[in-house]
């Protein structure tokens, strides 16, 4: 579909304003919001990821191209979320220490809510202490956490072990996500759940949250 790669192409270019008027044609011309997201958003998204990993564009164009797409999800929000869910519970999420990658985060977000879920998004570089006070501030039953980066992976065992060692032991679980975690670092770690994508993340939390 030509408006979906015009926003592939925009989005790679970093045109934010381009983007987010290729998302509103998209929705005029009545393509579902999903598509838009995974043909559009994240195509071209992916195609910079590569890019990235090629050394053929830099952190700039990259902090770019995820700014035009944190704003093109915005536009979508609405036809993602439904409205007027009644509240199921609520989470706390946040991108660990060190790492400032949010895009997964916010799409993780965006499900969860769309699921009926309040989220308590604590942002990104988020100290393991931050985690717990949030949880505790809010009476949440599921703290989930996303890594992008190998090197910050590491901070969720923080968080399990903070969580284990305090009054939240089991009361609060642990959900864990991003690139590089997989269900075999989510047993090393002790975390409660590890899902690979936020449609799956957003339905086990709702189980969590029952
Ligand atoms: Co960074 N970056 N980045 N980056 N970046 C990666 C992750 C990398 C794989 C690129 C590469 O080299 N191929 C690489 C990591 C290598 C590694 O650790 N092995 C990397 C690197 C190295 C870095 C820097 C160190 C680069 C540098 O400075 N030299 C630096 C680190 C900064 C920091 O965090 N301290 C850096 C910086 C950046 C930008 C700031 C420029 C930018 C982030 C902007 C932003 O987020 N606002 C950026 C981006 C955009 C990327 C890539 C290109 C795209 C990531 C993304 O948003 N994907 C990425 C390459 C890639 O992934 N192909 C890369 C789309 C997003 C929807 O996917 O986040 O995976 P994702 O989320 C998925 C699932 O993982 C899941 O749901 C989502 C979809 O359904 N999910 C969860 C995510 N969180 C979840 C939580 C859950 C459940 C599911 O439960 C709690």
């Amino acid at each position: 579909n030509e408006t979906l790669n015009e926003i592939s192409e925009w989005l790679q270019k970093g045109r934010a304003p381009k983007v987010k008027a290729a998302v509103t044609k998209a929705l005029e011309e009545g393509i579902p919001a999903s598509e838009i997201l995974e043909d559009g958003l994240l195509a071209g998204m992916d195609i910079i990821g590569q890019k990235f990993k090629n050394n053929e564009v830099f952190v700039p164009e990259v902090l770019v191209a995820a700014r035009a797409m944190n704003r093109g999800v915005e536009i979508l929000r609405p036809y993602l979320v439904e409205d007027g869910v009644e509240t199921k519970g609520t989470v706390i999420l946040g991108t660990v220490k060190g790492d400032m990658h949010d895009i997964g985060k916010n799409l993780v977000r965006m499900m969860m809510e769309g699921k009926g879920l309040e989220v308590i998004d604590i942002g990104v570089d988020v100290p393991t202490e931050s985690f717990l006070d949030a949880a505790r501030e809010h009476n949440a039953k599921l703290i989930c956490c996303s890594a992008l980066l190998t090197t910050t992976m590491g901070e969720m065992k923080n968080v399990v072990d903070a969580v284990k060692a305090s009054e939240m032991n089991g009361k609060v679980k642990i959900m864990i996500g991003g690139a590089p975690i997989t269900q075999t670092f989510c047993e090393q770690i002790g975390a409660d759940c590890y899902t690979p994508d936020a449609a799956s993340a957003a339905e086990a939390a709702l189980k969590f949250c029952e």
